[in-house]
């Protein structure tokens, strides 16, 4: 369990990392995007599982947001400008601003950025649904796609107008496990059917081995992403980036190609050090 010192120092530090882990295309096994994904570090350089961490800021909702914000900006500028970039947003962290007239802050961020896709995920009740609801519209109204992140996951739920109203279908990695049970193989085509006669592109998530891939290629799914592909992630690793200060004017730190390994990626730390 985290301790509240712990907790207190990643943030105030901003000890905040991402790591890229790329999109690929599932007939031609190129890289087609990259999803970037939040990574806290400790002052000794331990990770911290970055659902603790979120856990811990659903209780102080200003706090939430102030992360997601500073994580947004970093997950931007160290993102690769030749990839369409996927964000995964939290509509509780959207909700702590209204819409006042001016363009909601975490909407701002991505109207000058037409290669960004915001990854939601579905909610489990029928009150957090009209915040998501809220959320996809404000997007929307900016031409940012988005993707319905995790669907069929365990506990989730399936919103037939957010089914709708998204351009992206993003299948949780459980389904790689339940092709062979009966049922579920019919909605997974019935959903890539839909998604094909509707324009909307899907993403299978847990591809861990060369068969899972072929069965994804078989199921016809458009992209796959998991730990198959994991010689191609690219980790930015936390240190400290003192809050404020990120929100600097600056050209984007670029991420290398895609087959740059981990540690080739630390040129890039000097850049978010500068800004320190
Ligand atoms: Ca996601
Ligand atoms: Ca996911």
């Amino acid at each position: 369990m985290l301790s509240s010192k712990t907790l207190l120092d990643v943030l105030h530090k901003g000890r905040f990392g991402v790591v890229y882990e790329p999109i690929v295309c599932t007939q031609e096994q190129i890289t087609y995007a990259y999803e970037a994904l939040a990574r806290f570090t400790t002052a000794d350089g331990q990770k911290v599982p970055p659902d603790q961490i979120f856990r811990a800021l659903h209780t102080n909702k200003l706090l939430l947001y102030q992360v997601e914000l500073e994580m947004k900006h970093l997950q931007l500028q160290n993102a690769s400008p030749h990839h369409t970039l996927f964000l995964n947003m939290d509509p509780d962290a959207f909700a702590v601003m209204r819409d006042e007239g001016d363009v909601h802050p975490l909407v701002q961020m991505f109207t000058d950025n037409r290669q960004t896709v915001i990854e939601i995920i579905e909610n489990t009740s029928v009150s957090d649904a009209k915040i998501s609801e809220n959320m996809i519209q404000a997007f929307a109204k900016h031409k940012v796609p988005i993707a319905l992140d995790d669907i069929g996951a365990p506990n989730s739920l399936l919103s037939l107008s957010v089914l709708m109203d998204v351009e992206y279908l993003k299948f949780d990695r459980s389904w790689v496990q339940r092709f062979h049970v009966p049922g579920y193989l019919e909605i997974f085509n019935g959903l890539i059917k839909y998604a094909e006669k509707t324009g909307k592109k899907t993403i299978l998530e847990g591809v861990e081995t060369e068969a899972d891939l072929m069965l994804a290629r078989h199921m016809g799914a458009d992209y796959v992403q998991g730990f198959y592909f994991r010689d191609q992630f690219v980790e930015i690793p936390g240190q400290e980036t003192p809050s404020m200060k990120l929100h600097k004017e600056r050209g984007p730190a670029v991420i290398p190609d895609q087959n740059i390994l981990f540690e080739e990626a630390t040129p890039d730390m000097a850049e978010v050090e500068e800004v320190s």
